[in-house]
């Protein structure tokens, strides 16, 4: 990147949105980001891969990293989750810590620190939420924050936020531009990730399977892509038409009936909103063809693992099962 190239007024920040599953981490990037790109659902370990979201204000770029949710867990799959989320505040200068005030909040910081197992650099807190609780409850949110330094010494300061009401958001973006440093901006074309289309297809796709399936099965689903093709509208030589094969993995065959649902239905419900979402995205029409296959134990399978954007964590279970 040639720095001359950029405004001499440019700044850049790069924060780590970091949180136990179901906070609201994503739904957060959205609010900021002004636009539905990182996939959110009732349910927690919604999202797995860490990524960046990239909202530019004015000359100064910030660039979100979303991260799965850290827990505690001994699975292969989960391991990696966290990792995703560990590696999330590599080369970041501000991580945000999301805390979810409706659930035990000191506890949230003390298994925070459990499942990160390393330093953290310097952090705000955020407490997520803030519609959920009675403004009558008025909780002492500074005594919670020094009770809360015991564990986590590196934070810095604390904000009470709703990102469903958009609650002291702009306070927070202005907050984190005052502190971003002048600097050339990381995506200057524009981007605002650095996940591909073909990335957001397989989020959006497993993003309705996750909200329409129950149980475990949500948990034991994942996405792949097996073709995708642009093509120009043969109707309006300016439109480009998208031609997507996805396969959605189960481990069991039971599951393969529940996502077919009955007679089609519920693999149908799952490919008509995730289209209208992928549309959005690529600003054209989108035929999407939808299969389910059954990949035993695909969650601890190294191949789907890596297809899917999971490397191997550092403490990882070596695990050798072939697809
Ligand atoms: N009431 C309320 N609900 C919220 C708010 N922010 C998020 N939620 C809900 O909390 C749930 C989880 O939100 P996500 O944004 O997916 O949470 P996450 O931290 O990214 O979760 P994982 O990806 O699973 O780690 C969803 O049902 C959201 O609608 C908020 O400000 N107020
Ligand atoms: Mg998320």
């Amino acid at each position: 990147m040639l720095i001359e190239d950029q405004h001499p007024h440019n700044k850049s920040i790069m924060v780590a949105v970091l949180g136990a599953p179901n906070v609201g981490k994503s739904s957060l990037i959205n609010c900021l980001l002004g636009t539905d790109l990182s996939v959110v659902t009732n349910k927690p370990q919604t999202t797995r891969n860490k990524f960046h979201c990239v909202l530019t204000v004015d000359r100064t770029e910030i660039v979100m990293v979303d991260t799965p949710g850290l827990h505690k867990s001994n699975q292969e799959f989960n391991k990696r989750l966290n990792e995703q989320a560990r590696e999330g505040t590599e080369g970041a200068d501000l991580n945000l810590l999301l805390i979810d005030i409706s659930r035990d909040i000191l506890n949230q910081f003390v298994e925070f620190k459990e499942n990160f197992q390393q330093d953290l650099g310097p952090t705000w807190v955020l407490f997520t939420k803030a519609d959920k609780v009675e403004e009558s409850e008025n909780l002492p949110l500074d005594i919670v924050i020094e009770k809360a330094r015991q564990v986590l010494p590196s934070i810095e300061k604390h904000f009470l936020i709703s990102s469903k009401q958009n609650t002291n958001i702009h306070l927070l973006t202005g907050a984190i531009c005052d502190r971003a440093a002048p600097g050339p901006h990381l995506y200057p074309n524009g981007d605002i990730s650095n996940k591909n289309q073909r990335f957001f297809v397989t989020e959006y796709i497993r993003e309705q399977a996750f909200e329409l399936l129950k149980d475990e099965v949500p948990y034991e689903v994942a996405v792949v892509i097996d073709e995708y093709k642009e093509l120009k509208s043969k109707t309006d030589p300016n439109m480009i038409e998208s031609h997507i094969s996805a396969s959605i993995l189960v481990n069991r065959p039971s599951q393969r009936a529940i996502v077919i649902g009955t007679k089609g239905s519920m693999i149908k419900e799952i490919g008509i909103r995730s289209r209208k979402k992928i549309e959005v995205m690529t600003g054209g029409p989108v035929h999407l063809n939808l299969h389910v296959k059954v990949s035993p134990k695909w969650f601890s399978n190294n191949f789907v693992l890596e297809e899917i954007g999971l490397p191997r964590a550092k403490d990882s279970n070596r695990v050798w099962r072939q697809k």
